[in-house]
């Protein structure tokens, strides 16, 4: 396989881009090998500058559910461009964007539309301590909720893997009010309660961790949340970016039968635009400009074009709750074939699957927190990650990321992916 265009545009983008990328997981640096540069995306499928084809779990890190350029989507997207890019005016998809985000969480009772997961976690926090008239937010180890300043403590994704763990540029008075409590671990998160509990505005929690790799909820534990939140007049903020309508059409709120008092969306909920969302209560909600005095307000918030991708996808996702048990499956065939590997190869690989998200984690495991994900052999991770892409599957290009399938990867696909990693060239 050759990758000369993309080591030529890497290069090129180096001097221009920090990094050469947008985003730092992008530039494998923690799998020690040149990024590629994609030409174009067609269901299961990603094509590089060279012509090269890969199988893609990646999925644009999540957004991809229904696959690339997914026919009726683009032609929903092309249409709504003859009319127009962006008007900055309130338009009948916003509602109808509103109307499904609801129909799926009716915990989301109103919900604003915004460009980022970053910027719906800022804005949720903010209207959390508008709400209840207090500065301490709870996160988790390993949690990440986008590169917000009072959120990069302890976190996970790329920050985990870039040398700089935490970033730089965040003064130490932006994360003082940042409690950080330990990812399945109550009594972390009953101790600082017991401490701080009357001064936490809320207590944000991605229901299952995907941003060092996948991490499942301990039995009880997001119970335990929303039951210690109520106790001390602090919000539960479920970060549903990465499980909202991929764990099911109502996300990992309906998955667990919990209800949160506002939740964040991203990824799925803009069908591969720009787009995310927060929501959550009535009287929540209300506190938001120009209801309340929380101020959050973007030029591009609730774009037509986004808006129009997000419908379309959620309304396939709706008319077709098999999708969800077809994808878990897919899954649950991937996790095997991993523990097949390690049983054949005698490799150590601990994998954690829920519905389509999955993580092989080079480590005995079991991996349920920070400490026991962080325990992984990244150097395997890199080779196993190096094997997969020579033979033409593109997973994540770091350990700390999930592997994501999609509705139009195909059975046969898969077991020619299982093939490939049971194998272990
Ligand atoms: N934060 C994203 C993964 N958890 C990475 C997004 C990207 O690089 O596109």
């Amino acid at each position: 396989m050759k990758f000369n265009k993309s080591e030529w545009l890497f290069e090129q983008s180096q001097k221009r881009i920090p990094g050469g990328v947008n985003s730092p997981v992008r530039a494998f640096g923690s799998v020690g090998r040149t990024p590629l540069f994609i030409d174009r995306g067609e269901g299961s499928h990603i094509t590089d500058v060279d012509g090269n084809r890969f199988l893609d779990y990646v999925c644009s890190w999540g957004p991809g559910i229904l696959g690339h350029a997914h026919p009726a989507v683009v032609q929903a997207v092309q249409e709504a461009c003859q009319k127009g890019l962006t008007y900055g005016a309130p338009t009948e998809k916003e509602w109808r964007l509103a109307e499904l985000i609801h129909a799926a969480m009716p915990s989301v009772e109103k919900v604003r539309l915004v460009s980022s997961g970053t910027e719906a976690v800022m804005s949720a926090i903010r209207v959390a301590r508008g709400y209840t008239g207090r500065d301490k937010i709870l996160k988790f180890k390993g949690n990440y909720h986008g590169h917000s300043d009072g959120l990069l403590v302890k976190a996970g994704s790329a920050a985990l893997t870039t040398a700089v763990p935490d970033s730089s540029g965040v003064p130490v008075s932006y994360t003082q009010n940042t409690l950080v409590a330990l990812y399945n671990d109550t009594d972390s998160v009953g101790k600082l309660m017991e401490e701080y509990g009357d001064q936490v505005a809320a207590v944000i929690v991605e229901p299952v961790a995907a941003n060092m790799g996948v991490v499942l909820p301990k039995a009880g534990f997001l119970e335990y949340l929303r039951e210690i939140t109520t106790r001390y007049g602090a919000l539960l903020i479920f970060d549903e970016v990465i499980t909202g309508f991929r764990l099911g059409f109502g996300g990992a709120q309906e998955y667990f039968g919990i209800v949160p008092d506002l939740t964040t969306l991203g990824k799925i909920v803009g069908g591969g635009m720009p787009m995310a969302a927060y929501g959550g209560r009535t009287d929540i909600m209300d506190m938001v400009s120009p209801v309340g005095p929380v101020y959050q307000a973007g030029t591009l918030s609730g774009n037509p074009i986004a808006t129009t991708a997000g419908i379309v996808t959620l309304e396939i996702l709706k008319e077709h709750p098999e999708y969800y048990k077809d994808i878990e499956q897919k899954a649950r065939r991937l996790a095997r074939a991993f523990q097949n590997r390690a049983k054949n190869w005698g490799e150590e690989i601990w994998v954690n699957q829920i519905g389509s998200l999955l993580s092989a984690f080079f480590t005995t495991g079991p991996v349920e927190d920070y400490d026991s994900a962080t325990a992984s052999d990244t150097k395997a991770y890199a080779a196993y990650f190096g094997a997969m892409l020579e033979q033409g599957v593109y997973v994540a290009p770091s350990q700390f990321e999930a592997m994501f399938v999609s509705a139009a990867h195909t059975e046969e696909e898969i077991e020619e992916t299982c093939r490939v990693i049971e194998e272990r060239k």
